[in-house]
């Protein structure tokens, strides 16, 4: 079996993604974390845009950007997460490709500067809950995006509903209850366990930790790491 290196920063929701993949693969893999702000020349020299993730393979190949990864991982390691249907596969991609939108307005409360544009961020989550509500809807019955089957739109999902249960808990937002389909897929993906990298609670106050140390206007509503943890 190939040997897989996984380079991250312990809190990055991009390379939880490519980490789900090797998790619902049952394959091996080492979870490499570096500092942000030391990054090693040996980690510039394969990641064009000085990102994590990167993954290398047999310390010969390495790739970059968490989509790439995990659609190389699918095509190389049963079992195929991807649909068989070709039409299916293009919605799945279709859905997939709409993450980074998805992730920077559901996570922008926690990068807000004043209190107005915390509300502003507020304000516009319901955008993108309502349109994988109605994607979901046409999916079927769940758990999972495609059903019963995971898949990779799962997988691509899971970090970012994490990031909003989060913020969720600092400071209560309080949308996702109106998007029941999106709030089921949200609790079946948070009780998966190729979801977590890290014990829950402990990953909980890691994400606080990093939350108060951008000092953006959320912060203030951290409690103790030790009651997070609780
Ligand atoms: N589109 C990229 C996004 C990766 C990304 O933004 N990673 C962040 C950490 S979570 C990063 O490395 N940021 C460092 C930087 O922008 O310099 C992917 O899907 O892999």
């Amino acid at each position: 079996m190939a040997k897989y290196m996984l380079v991250s920063f312990k809190t990055c929701p991009w390379v939880q993604r490519s980490a789900i993949v090797f998790r619902e693969k049952n394959t091996e893999f080492e979870l490499r974390h570096i500092e942000p702000d030391n990054r090693p020349d040996w980690f510039l020299a394969i990641s064009p845009h000085k990102k994590v993730p990167a993954l290398t393979i047999d310390d010969k190949v390495s790739l970059f950007e968490s989509n790439a990864i995990n659609e190389y991982l699918d095509e190389t390691i049963t079992p195929r997460l991807h649909p068989a249907d070709p039409v299916e596969r293009a919605v799945n991609r279709a859905w997939t490709d709409y993450v980074p939108t998805f992730a920077s307005i559901v996570t922008a409360t926690a990068y807000a500067d004043t209190e107005t544009d915390y509300n502003k961020a507020v304000e516009q989550i319901p955008v993108p809950f309502e349109r994988v509500e109605k994607a979901l809807e046409k999916q079927g019955s769940g758990p999972f995006f495609n059903g019963a089957k995971y898949s990779l739109v799962d997988a691509a999902y899971a970090p970012f509903l994490q990031r909003y249960y989060f913020l969720d808990r600092v400071k209560k937002l309080g949308h996702i209850e109106k998007f029941p389909r999106l709030k089921a897929w949200m609790e079946a993906l948070l009780a998966r366990p190729s979801t977590h990298s890290f014990p829950p609670a402990e990953f909980e106050a890691m994400y606080r930790d990093g939350l108060k140390r951008r000092n953006k206007w959320v912060s203030r509503f951290i409690e103790p790491a030790r009651a997070a943890a609780e």
